[in-house]
């Protein structure tokens, strides 16, 4: 199976987080994709455009990174990232969907200054004053567990917060955002799982794949001065 992404994408690197956690990254090949985002050649292999996307060996393809990471959970072996409490499930879910619905909107404008060098000030300053603490306010009242974000063990909602985590410490301190004074519980699960296996070769992934966009944007620069 082939997934198509890079690890800075919080959306994609949840996929890689749930193969790692379950011991099955070999499964997976990670592949960059083929064309720009939103592009009419992207849109003829994923419809919305957008990465991740799952390649299957019949052809098939899966967008949507929980639906993927649901997907490679279901049907690989190791640990079950769904708690089988159907409580702690809906709860894993929905600190999912919350990241999915309300954060990772908030933080794409705040990415976007230093990966792709689009500078929208009015989303920008949307996001800092309304969207994003409405956005933490959620996560802070989804978080449940006392070692894990939910229940007793490591679950789809660490896996969802964790590339978050990278964006907000890389990204929200260019603006001035300290997640961790405002959010205590937010702050506290931080505090126990910084230090995990999975969130280091995670945030490691992930700065590979920042420097990865960076020296793309220095070496066109470099060309434009040329
Ligand atoms: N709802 C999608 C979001 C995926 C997403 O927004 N991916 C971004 C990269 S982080 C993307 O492909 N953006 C390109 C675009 O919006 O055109 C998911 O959960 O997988």
């Amino acid at each position: 199976m082939k997934l198509v992404g890079v690890s800075l994408s919080p959306y994609v690197e949840r996929v890689l987080i749930t193969l790692d956690a379950k011991g099955m990254l070999d499964e997976v090949e990670l592949a960059l994709p083929p064309a720009s985002f939103g592009t009419p050649e992207a849109r003829a292999v994923n419809p919305s455009g957008k990465i991740p996307y799952l390649l299957l060996p019949d052809g098939m393809v899966l967008s949507e990174g929980q639906v993927i990471a649901e997907y490679l959970n279901d049907t690989l072996s190791g640990p079950d990232l769904m708690p089988s409490d159907p409580l702690h499930a809906a709860r894993a879910k929905l600190l999912a969907r919350t990241v999915d619905l309300y954060v990772g909107i908030q933080t794409a404008p705040l990415a976007k200054t230093i990966t792709r060098g689009i500078r929208d000030e009015a989303a920008i300053e949307l996001a800092l004053e309304e969207g994003l603490p409405f956005g933490l306010d959620l996560l802070e009242s989804h978080i449940t567990g006392e070692q894990y974000a939910v229940g007793d063990a490591f679950s789809f909602g660490d896996a969802a917060l964790i590339p978050h985590m990278f964006h907000f410490l890389v990204f929200l301190k260019e603006f001035d955002v300290d997640v961790f004074t405002g959010w205590p519980k937010l702050s506290a699960w931080w505090e126990k799982n910084r230090e995990s296996d999975i969130v280091t070769r995670s945030h490691g992934r992930m700065a590979a794949s920042l420097e990865f966009f960076l020296e793309r944007i220095r070496a066109a620069k470099a060309q434009q001065a040329s």
